[in-house]
């Protein structure tokens, strides 16, 4: 495990220790406990990429300065806050789209005793997030802005995550309603605002920024965040679950996953090929507009931050 890993770790075990003595409620022994083991099984135990790519924008952003503990504290509990957002979006995601294992284990709503308690479970990790910035950001010049962020993310990603499941109702009984457009935007909704945007705003912000002068960046962002559920929807299909960490459910699900919408595109002969060099192909454009884009940009510190996020996605296997 890197330094900075551990560091993240620490301040995670800081958060929870916070959050289950919160005095705004009556803990006792069996509800501490259930919170506690909710938060362990459900915002540990993922790749941290978001809530770690949060330190490193801002690393980057103060051009290799070393941080003070205290701003490493902050900007540490700002990726949690991703961490722990992306948590209940697994956890209420999984329930919708009837998966059965996330992250190299059982979905949280499919544990004995646990069921539809897992959609409240969801809330409390959602409720979570104004309770950690109030406490640590609350005075802070931008913190109104924090809160903001937070809620127009949510707001994007629940929207996205819509017309994901609305979609499946016009996709069963007629397929070739499914295309690449209908695909970019249920991408860019339900992922690439909170796993991408996200992250960078909040280091922006910490920063000093104002996010309405990063317009170019945020739209290079998004173009990753497309990127990477496309990565998403080929790896639900074909990546190995033991490497993925879960089993893949868009085709039972009737997904408008990338792969349905370019095998109908591209009235293919041989479909898993055809498939393949499809994604093979897209990877490599991909790669290229976001590097010209990102080249693009004015600033030499936001280009080292864009390029740092594209170096950690590009030919992920999990
Ligand atoms: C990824 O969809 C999108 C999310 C996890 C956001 C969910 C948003 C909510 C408001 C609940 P996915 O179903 O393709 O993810 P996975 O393949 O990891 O299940
Ligand atoms: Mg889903
Ligand atoms: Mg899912
Ligand atoms: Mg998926």
């Amino acid at each position: 495990m890197s330094d900075l890993e551990s560091r993240f770790l620490q301040v995670y075990s800081v958060l929870k220790s916070e959050l289950l003595n919160d005095s705004d409620f009556e803990f006792a022994d069996d509800s501490r406990q259930w919170v506690e083991r909710m938060l362990d099984y459900n915002v540990l135990g993922g790749k941290l990429n978001r809530g770690l790519s949060v330190v490193d924008s801002y690393k980057l952003l103060k051009q290799g300065k070393e941080l003070t503990d205290d701003e490493m504290f902050l900007a540490c509990s700002l990726g949690w806050c991703i961490e722990w957002l992306q948590a209940c979006f697994l956890v209420h995601d999984d329930i919708m789209d009837g998966s059965h294992t996330r992250r190299g284990q059982c979905c949280w709503f499919r544990m004995p005793k646990v069921g539809m308690i897992a959609i409240n479970d969801g809330l409390i990790l959602r409720s979570h997030i104004p309770r950690i910035l109030k406490r640590h950001f609350k005075g802070k010049p931008y913190y109104v802005d924090l809160l903001d962020l937070f809620n127009e993310v949510e707001f994007q990603t629940t929207h996205g995550q819509m017309i994901d499941l609305i979609t499946t109702l016009v996709g069963e009984k007629d397929l070739s309603k499914y295309s690449l457009s209908l695909h970019r935007r249920i991408a860019q909704y339900k992922t690439a605002y909170y796993s991408f945007y996200l992250p960078v705003a909040c280091a922006l912000l910490m920063f000093g920024e104002n996010l309405d002068n990063h317009v170019n960046a945020k739209e290079t962002l998004l173009k990753m965040g497309i990127y990477y559920q496309v990565q998403d929807d080929y790896l639900d299909c074909f990546g190995d679950p033991e490497t993925i960490g879960k089993i893949g459910t868009d085709i039972q699900d009737f997904k408008c996953s990338w792969l349905v919408a370019n095998a109908l595109k591209l009235c293919n002969e041989d479909q898993k090929k055809t498939l393949y060099d499809a994604y093979v192909e897209y990877e490599r454009m991909s790669y290229e507009k976001i590097t010209s884009s990102i080249e693009a940009h004015p600033s030499k510190e936001v280009q080292a931050v864009l390029k740092s996020f594209l170096a950690k996605i590009y030919k992920r296997q999990n």
